[in-house]
């Protein structure tokens, strides 16, 4: 049905706006667009168009008030772009993120910090040894990348120091892809996966991962550590830095690298089972049938839940992977 158009739609209101209005453009349209690649004290480090080879040094306008802002966030520059020493640029505007990787202090305390925001993927390091792999830190760190929206990777550094079977064989039902990246390992394949995406490295202090980056990034210059015992990793790094990966052809860009400070625990106080469920989407759909407030642990926690009716054998092997990060989720973090 068509409408017609005539006079009689034409509200005339006296008056102020009746006047001509002047077109409103949104605050600072003439801003440059870029990506912050450090964060040091108040201080943003941003790659205007997202391009590695000019870095200017940022400020956060008072307008923002202390909306966060942290390495991989999209944000509009105004001021002196020249990257000049001792120049200043203005972070006006802060763009809609499309992942976040966030983290609590705990399990139990709801402050969220984000860790990196628009990463595509997210490579959990893990060392075979020194200090020892624990599979609890790569279940959580699944949780929070399926709850964030950036996809998961393992990364197995220090395999001249133990066996990668044992330890990836736990992960063989969760559909993640693992990498070999140990100081001895061509990174071929690594590279073909994380070109021309942002890649976020996670993981427990010392496992190897600013060496990685080093590789990675030839020109890095991380500095890396010693490990002297369990929980005893020094923490070399202790800001998280965004590197460009090497270009694989002259028409591309190679993407990023994100190396992070390690960390001892992974709490998730921010996330729910349902969040965890929503990576799923069969299995999301599906649990529109559990009854309210299921957990989809399945019996005898949640005896009632509807992911218990899937026979299927892909779908039951999809279940028990995402009761295995449900559970993960729901175990008190041990070392919180
Ligand atoms: N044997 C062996 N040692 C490695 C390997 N990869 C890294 N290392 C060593 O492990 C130590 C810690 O490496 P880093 O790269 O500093 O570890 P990190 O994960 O960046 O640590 P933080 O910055 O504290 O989070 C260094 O002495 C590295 O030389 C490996 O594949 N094999
Ligand atoms: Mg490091
Ligand atoms: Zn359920």
């Amino acid at each position: 049905m068509s409408h017609r158009f005539d006079e009689s739609d034409v509200r005339v209101r006296p008056g102020k706006g009746s006047r001509p209005r002047t077109k409103r453009r949104p605050a600072h349209a003439d801003a440059t667009e870029a990506m912050v690649i450090s964060v040091d004290r108040g201080r943003w480090g941003c790659a205007p168009g997202g391009r590695p080879d000019h870095v200017v040094v940022a400020m956060r306008a008072r307008e923002l008030g202390r909306t966060p802002i942290v390495v991989g966030d999209r944000v509009a520059l105004v001021g002196d772009l020249s990257g000049d020493r001792d120049t200043l640029a203005r972070i006006v505007r802060v763009e809609e993120r499309t992942s976040v990787l966030r983290r609590t202090a705990d399990d139990t305390d709801p402050t969220e910090r984000v860790v990196v925001a628009n990463a595509d993927l997210l490579l959990i390091v893990v060392a075979l040894a020194d200090p020892p792999p624990r599979a609890g830190l790569v279940d959580r760190a699944l949780v929070a990348a399926v709850a964030g929206g950036v996809v998961p990777m393992l990364g197995l550094t220090k395999d001249d120091l133990g066996d990668p079977e044992a330890f990836a064989a736990q992960f063989a039902d969760l559909e993640v892809p693992i990498f070999l990246v140990g100081r001895e390992r061509p990174l071929d394949d690594l590279y073909e996966r994380i070109d021309g995406k942002t890649t976020v490295l996670l993981g427990h202090s010392g496992v190897g991962k600013s060496t990685l980056v080093n590789r990675l990034v030839p020109d890095a210059d991380r500095a890396t550590g010693d490990v002297s015992g369990v929980g005893k990793g020094r923490h070399t790094s202790t800001q998280s830095v965004a590197l460009p990966l090497p270009a694989s052809g002259p028409d591309t860009d190679g993407g990023w690298v994100i190396d992070t400070p390690g960390i001892r625990s992974l709490g998730l106080a921010h996330v729910t089972a349902d969040d965890v469920l929503a990576a799923f989407d069969d299995l999301a759909l599906a649990a529109r049938d559990c009854p309210r407030g299921c957990g989809h642990l399945g019996p005898p926690a949640d005896p009632e839940c509807a992911l218990d009716d899937l026979t299927e054998p892909a779908a039951r092997r999809r279940v028990a992977a995402a009761r295995r990060l449900l559970v993960a989720l729901s175990s008190v973090n041990p070392h919180g």
